[in-house]
């Protein structure tokens, strides 16, 4: 049987998952929540806390520990580990990880002694800043100035952001000169979590080096001068950049303990956002992921290079090959929540009744539904705006209305501001908790005007790593896997006597968040 096993270093928790990519089933999953299973490392939400709001770093021994617990879970529960072929994996983007020379011999070494105790000694930087972090606008401000806000954009597939790991580098060396002169290796989380898995420095793959505003989207290496205006030296501290599905060794002997076989191929890792393309079956251009978490993610492989003019969605490496689209809204659950507690409701409600008792458009009336500020596009003051009728723009009317204002206002926003990427998709697939509600599906099937398709995979990250795994190792097609994993379960047909309400209401929309940008 050829079993391949994908991991996934997330903010919160690292998961494991076993495919058998012949016969289309899932073997064996487990996972670690280092809130509950690691609180020794004082990362109750994925990240350590700080006097500055602003600053979110974590503990990479934590991740590296979590890696020893998955692997033991796996193994106690009678996976057959001994029949995995390859292994690949996901991480969080952007987050990095900075050690010094003796981190390969340390790996290698160390008799009993676990994953987090080797890598200690080895760390120049004790706490990894990661993708929550937006404590950098001075270096992206600085970087900016030095490379040219057009050319960053145009070479890099992104503007200089906060979270993206290159003004978290130079943030690094102004602040810690001597640590960041010690440092040998920036790693991503990804390469990193690569490293421990074959006792060496691995590569960071196209789709996560991306992520770091130093990756040259044109020659697929990473940028000279991006790097020299980033840091002093730093082109020499990056590991390579190799595509994805790249074998980067095998599997250190170490792992052994846990029933792997030692030389097992390990792929290139590559960033969660990345591998959910591949898991949600998307990796092909023609269908679009809307992903409703904390925050919402829209993604879409690229049919051709793209970079959006306003600055706020990011290009990336499709780990199947050529490039993926990344836009990112911070107002995701985050706004529906609210909006719940606001009115004192329930999901049911929410996702339900309240739909089937209000009129698609809100009878004209409109919310911008920025609770926290925005980055999509960047709202620099907080606050839900309102325009429409009296009671609507006080906060009164009908409970129901209000629920789908705000869940109207998010998927338009979404069709706004991928309209960059030119169309391209037939279908959308959705995953999230908020995938559960029948209204807020709807209602992007009806904003969007394409049928909107329901997975039943819970992962699609950890998913995604094991089919890269699967395709390099054992050969197996995507579509192939995506048909035997990423299924569709459901699928809803967008109401087409609705496309002309949802193009005027676009455009008011649009019109409404240009307003509101552009007054003091
Ligand atoms: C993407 C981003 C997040 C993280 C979450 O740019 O910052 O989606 O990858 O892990």
């Amino acid at each position: 049987m050829g079993l391949y096993l994908g991991l996934d270093s997330s903010t919160q928790g690292l998961k494991a998952m076993l495919i058998d990519a012949a016969g289309g089933a899932i073997v064996a999953t487990a996972a670690v929540n280092y809130s509950q299973e690691l609180p020794l490392y004082q990362c109750p939400n994925g990240f350590l806390a700080d006097h500055d709001p602003l600053v979110k770093r974590s503990d990479p021994l934590m991740w590296a520990e979590a890696l020893d617990l998955v692997l033991d879970k796996l193994r106690s529960s009678g996976a057959p580990l001994d029949e995995v072929k390859g292994v690949s994996g996901s991480g969080q983007q952007h987050g990095s990880v900075y050690v010094d020379a003796s981190f390969e011999r340390r790996l290698r070494g160390g008799g009993e002694t676990g994953l987090a105790e080797r890598v200690r000694p080895a760390l120049t930087r004790r706490a990894a800043p990661i993708w929550m972090d937006s404590s950098t606008s001075v270096e992206c401000r600085e970087i900016t100035a030095a490379v040219g806000d057009k050319a960053l954009r145009e070479l890099t597939g992104s503007p200089a952001v906060e979270r993206f790991t290159g003004p978290q580098i130079r943030k690094f060396f102004k602040e810690e000169p001597e640590a960041y002169g010690k440092t040998d290796r920036v790693h991503l989380v990804s390469s990193f979590m690569a490293s421990l898995l074959v006792g060496a420095n691995a590569p960071i793959d196209f789709g996560d080096g991306s992520g770091m505003n130093l990756f040259n989207l044109k020659t697929l290496k990473w940028d000279e001068a991006i790097a020299a205006a980033t840091a002093p030296g730093l082109l020499e501290k990056l590991p390579p950049a190799v595509a994805s599905g790249t074998v980067v060794g095998g599997l250190a002997s170490y792992f052994a303990r846990y029933g792997l076989r030692p030389g097992v191929p390990v792929l290139a890792w590559s960033g969660d956002n990345p591998c959910s393309l591949v898991g949600m079956g998307a990796a092909a251009p023609g269908t679009a992921v809307i992903s409703l978490g904390t925050s919402d993610t829209f993604f879409a492989a690229l049919t051709q290079p793209a970079t959006d003019p306003a600055g706020y969605g990011h290009v990336f490496g499709n780990p199947a090959g050529g490039f993926m689209c990344l836009i990112c809204f911070k107002n995701g659950s985050l706004a529906r929540e609210r909006v719940k507690e606001l009115l004192g409701v329930d999901w049911e409600f929410f996702g339900g009744e309240a739909f089937a008792t209000s009129e698609p458009g809100c009878r004209g009336n409109l919310m911008l539904p920025y609770f926290v500020p925005e980055i999509t596009p960047l709202a620099l003051s907080t606050g839900p705006r309102y325009r429409g009728d009296d009671a609507f723009i006080a906060g009164g009317g009908a409970p129901a209305e209000r629920i789908r204002a705000v869940v109207e206002a998010q998927a338009l926003s979404m069709k706004l501001h991928s309209g960059w990427i030119g169309g391209g998709f037939r279908r959308i697939r959705v995953t999230g908790g908020a995938s559960r509600s029948p209204g807020v599906c709807q209602t992007l099937a009806d904003v969007f005007q394409a049928p909107l398709e329901k997975i039943s995979v819970p992962d699609s990250a950890t998913l995604g790593a094991a089919m890269l795994a699967a395709r390099a190792v054992g050969g197996h097609g995507w579509e192939e896997l995506a048909g035997k994993f990423a299924a569709t379960s459901v699928t809803v047909e967008p109401d087409r006597s609705l496309a002309g309400l949802y193009a005027g209401r676009l455009e008011a929309f649009a019109a409404f968040e240009r307003e509101t940008l552009a007054a003091p």
